[in-house]
């Protein structure tokens, strides 16, 4: 087979954000927008010759094309090896997994994630490094800057390699190995959790319901949830995933999941419900007529992960990122344990897992996992709050209105306010960081600032520095405003506003999180002057 050299030129716009490149199918499917990040990918990391790499994705619309594309490039490169999720699936934090068990030297991973997925919707490509996770910022600079130099690339001419089935082949010199995409990553998952406890609980009754959304944790919640802890067929639903996931947008929370929500407030609902994202690594768990916000399952994790055989010993320390609620705070408190707080995005938690600092982190985006990959892991989650609820014999219910008793209560919610003009929405934001050192002492809505900034972050173990992380403003009483623009989106801009009041109980922990928010939600949209810069007074998104 023979290898040709592409020549090509830069294209615009190749910066990863958040969580790897994402565009428009449509741009990604544009003449050589593949291959040129493909090829600064290989580039930035000293070259693909002699290496292993992990490949997957999310089954989006595309993601076949483009794992041809990229085996053979990788090939042409001359990689020594790439394992291949079968039918080139795999979810996030499977793919993360396998580098780390097959101690490749990274992994491509074809997800957008959230973002819906077809031919006129998202597509997207994330690069992790041989930890098993995110590349860090580093890096992404690194390929950034091979994206805006590349002159040529790399391609073997073949046919496609089949990937339907489990099997090495050859593809050159390289060797293609194509594994099932779920059973490593279900044999882990046994060895974390006590699936006899959780198996004895389904037996006994308990019902639970798990969304796939169309998207990848369907063939791995069957496998786990019904095939391998007994749960009654059906249990998961949207189980197929689908190129443009059924027209669903794959982001479970409660305006996207809607159907679970559904279900869980009538009058047939099970015990426990529970939806991941389009790639797998996120998570929504619902009790019946009770919805978990995302800072209290994490601070609940916290609380009780030692229920789990494989954190028996209790956990070495706990992160969460930035604008996720201090609810997990008091919890490191009360239990010693270190705390650190990140920007957001996955990549930042990589290094204080590998140093051992900490083996729990979160994100308020519905987002938590351990270091047992390093990746964020939907269906971990849901089966540590299965094995928690049947270590204490608990319903979902009581234990979160149980740890609001003991810890008080963070009320949280993220406002999104989509589409909004890119210039108009960053002009807001720099006029408010522009006033952000004049504020504190000032009296808003009741509330006194004590603090007012720019988050900037100084990684403890490498010393590097993330600047601009969004601004923050923090009341005395404890109450915070978080606002930032989302990195992850492909049209316009997404404003999030992040809003946290802490209750201490023992009265006031039961209310409406939005009427308990709302002096501070008034104070967001008077410091910031949302409906002056974008027309906005309502945000798309409440979560
Ligand atoms: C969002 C979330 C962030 C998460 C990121 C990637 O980023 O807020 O917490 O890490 O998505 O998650 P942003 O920049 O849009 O706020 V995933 O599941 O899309 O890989
Ligand atoms: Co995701």
């Amino acid at each position: 087979m023979s290898i040709t050299t592409v020549e090509t030129q830069p294209i615009q716009g190749q910066k990863p954000g958040t969580s790897g490149l994402r565009k428009k199918t449509q741009v990604f499917m544009q003449r050589h927008y593949l291959e040129n990040f493909a090829q600064a990918v290989f580039n930035a990391i000293g070259g693909a010759k002699g290496k292993t790499f992990v490949l997957g994705g999310d089954g989006r619309y595309f993601n076949d094309r483009a794992a041809q594309v990229i085996l053979r490039m990788a090939a042409a490169n001359g990689a020594k090896k790439v394992i291949v999720g079968q039918g080139a699936l795999l979810s996030t934090p499977a793919a993360s997994n396998l580098i780390r068990i097959n101690k490749t030297d990274g992994g491509l991973i074809m997800s957008a994630s959230h973002n819906p997925g077809g031919p006129d919707e998202d597509f997207g490509i994330k690069f992790n490094a041989a930890n098993g996770g995110p590349a860090p910022e580093s890096l992404t600079d690194k390929i950034f800057a091979e994206t805006e130099n590349i002159s040529e690339y790399k391609m073997m001419e073949g046919h496609d390699i089949d990937l339907d089935a489990p099997g090495t082949t050859k593809l050159g010199d390289m060797e293609v190995e194509v594994v099932d995409p779920v059973a490593d990553y279900a044999a882990m998952m046994e060895k974390l959790f006590d699936f006899d406890a959780i198996g004895q609980m389904i037996a006994g009754g308990f019902r639970i319901r798990f969304d796939a959304m169309c998207a990848i944790t369907g063939p791995y919640a069957v496998e786990i949830l019904e095939n391998r802890l007994g749960a009654p067929r059906g249990t998961v639903v949207n189980r197929i995933p689908l190129p443009d996931f059924g027209g669903m947008h794959p982001d479970p929370n409660p305006v996207w999941a809607k159907q679970l929500m559904d279900e869980m407030w009538s009058a047939e609902a099970p015990d426990f419900g529970a939806a991941s994202d389009g790639d797998g690594d996120r998570n929504m768990i619902v009790g019946r007529e009770t919805y978990v916000s995302p800072s209290d399952s994490l601070a609940i994790l916290a609380a009780h992960a030692d229920s789990a055989p494989g954190y028996k010993d209790g956990l070495s320390g706990v992160a969460r990122s930035m604008p996720t609620s201090q609810a997990v705070d008091r919890v490191a408190a009360k239990k010693g344990l270190d705390c650190f707080e990140t920007p957001t995005g996955w990549k930042f938690f990589g290094n204080l897992m590998d140093a051992g600092h900490v083996n729990l982190c979160g994100e308020e985006s519905f987002g938590t996992g351990s270091d047992h990959v390093r990746e964020k892991d939907g269906l971990w989650a849901v089966l540590m709050w299965l094995n928690i609820l049947a270590a204490r014999k608990s319903s979902v219910g009581d234990l979160l209105a149980g740890h609001w008793k003991e810890y008080g209560r963070n009320y949280y919610s993220r406002h999104d306010f989509e589409g909004l003009d890119t210039a108009k929405a960053t002009a807001m934001l720099d006029d408010l960081k522009g006033r952000l050192t004049g504020l504190k002492g000032s009296e808003i809505e009741g509330m006194t600032v004590a603090h007012a900034d720019d988050f900037a972050y100084t990684d403890p173990v490498d010393g590097s520095v993330s600047k601009g992380q969004g601004i923050r403003i923090v009341f005395e009483d404890g109450s915070r405003i978080v606002m930032r623009l989302s990195g992850t989106g492909t049209t316009g801009a997404t404003l999030r506003v992040y809003l946290e009041r802490y209750v201490a109980g023992p009265d006031g922990l039961d209310r409406d999180a939005q009427e308990a928010l709302a002096p501070v939600i008034r104070a967001a949209h008077q410091l910031a002057d949302i409906e002056r810069h974008t027309g906005r007074s309502e945000p798309d998104v409440i979560t």
